[in-house]
């Protein structure tokens, strides 16, 4: 049976605070000051506008949101720069649209059904493979059984790479030679999981860019021969987006999981950036839901995503 659970909350806070760090120094941590001395004049609203653009949160976004938060004050009457704060919180939180807390475990079909299968995709070098790694550890703990497919043939060394993962995490990873069809490769791993009782089958593919639509086609004929051994599968269609490709990583993001049909976003590399504001414009552009976060190069390094929790690490009095 495959298991999800909503990992230690506490533990899952301080890896999203260490996520966000550099955004916090560069960026977020400096409006508790701003709203302090600001007294709501005109270089107040001008650094809020700042922060929050180079942020990465999007010109559109940031004046929205501060245009809102202009008429809260208006119409609540609120002079404390604390509650000001609260209200930019809520706002932030609002357009990330997750609610207070980690909801989507119920969602992620309990079903005896399985493998649970988790195509993993996305362009090159933003972290597929570690995060299938990461993926592979998180679930094992919980009590899974997990297998690995390693379904990028097409970079030399790649099959390597994935092994070195399902070795150091203790699962056992299906492969073939450099080359192979990655449907094959899908096909064999998906028998094999059957056949091992496995709970969840997450599949590595090749790094490709958005515009090479053979490559694009590679992916989808993997996705084919999921759905053809199980017409739920791939339950989870995952792009992998990294956070430090800001703003300008959407619109090809954007073009992949169009083509692609992804349905839930691991953005990876968060702790890498300051410009951790990219996630709401991911809200905005994407309107796909980021499931997960990537905090840092090893194993453990990755937290559920939870708005409220991203949003009060952001602005944080102290660190
Ligand atoms: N800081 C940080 N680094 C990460 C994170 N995830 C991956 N990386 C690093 O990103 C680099 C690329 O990772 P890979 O997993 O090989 O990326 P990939 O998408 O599989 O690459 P290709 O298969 O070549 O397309 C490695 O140096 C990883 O250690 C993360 O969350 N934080
Ligand atoms: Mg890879």
């Amino acid at each position: 049976m495959f298991r999800i659970s909503i990992r230690n909350k506490d533990s899952n806070v301080l890896k999203i605070k260490q996520a966000v760090k550099k955004s916090h120094a560069t960026w977020f941590g400096r409006v508790r000051n701003i709203l302090k001395g600001g007294m709501n004049d005109d270089l107040m609203w001008e650094e809020l506008e700042e922060i929050l653009i180079s942020s990465d949160v999007g010109v559109n976004t940031s004046i929205e949101i501060l245009e809102d938060l202009r008429q809260k004050i208006k119409l609540q009457q609120v002079t404390d720069p604390d509650k000001i704060l609260e209200l930019l919180k809520t706002l932030m939180i609002t357009i990330m649209d997750t609610g207070s807390d980690i909801q989507y475990s119920g969602d992620w079909g309990k079903s005896d059904l399985i493998p649970h299968v988790i195509l993993v995709v996305g362009v090159n070098g933003v972290g597929k493979t570690t995060t299938v790694g990461k993926l592979a550890h998180y679930y094992k703990q919980m009590g899974n059984r997990v297998m690995l497919a390693a379904g990028d043939t097409f970079r030399a060394g790649a099959i390597d790479q994935l092994q070195i993962w399902g070795e150091r995490v203790g699962v056992d990873v299906i492969a073939q030679s450099y080359g192979a069809d990655p449907g094959a490769v899908a096909f064999d791993a998906f028998k094999a999981a059957k056949a091992r009782n496995s709970d969840v089958l997450i599949v590595d593919t090749a790094g490709r860019l958005h515009n090479k639509t053979n490559l694009m086609e590679e992916v989808k004929k993997i996705r084919q021969v999921m759905t053809g051994l199980d017409s739920r599968a791939p339950h989870e269609i995952l792009l992998v987006l990294d956070a430090t490709t800001g703003y300008n990583g959407l619109a090809q993001a954007k073009t992949f999981s169009s083509f692609v049909g992804c349905n839930r976003i691991f953005l990876s590399k968060l702790d890498g950036t300051a410009k951790g504001g990219v996630v709401l414009a991911i809200k905005k552009e994407l309107e796909l839901p980021i499931h997960y976060i990537g905090t840092g190069e090893q194993v453990q390094d990755m937290a559920l995503f939870s708005a409220e929790q991203l949003v009060e690490a952001m602005f944080a009095s102290s660190y």
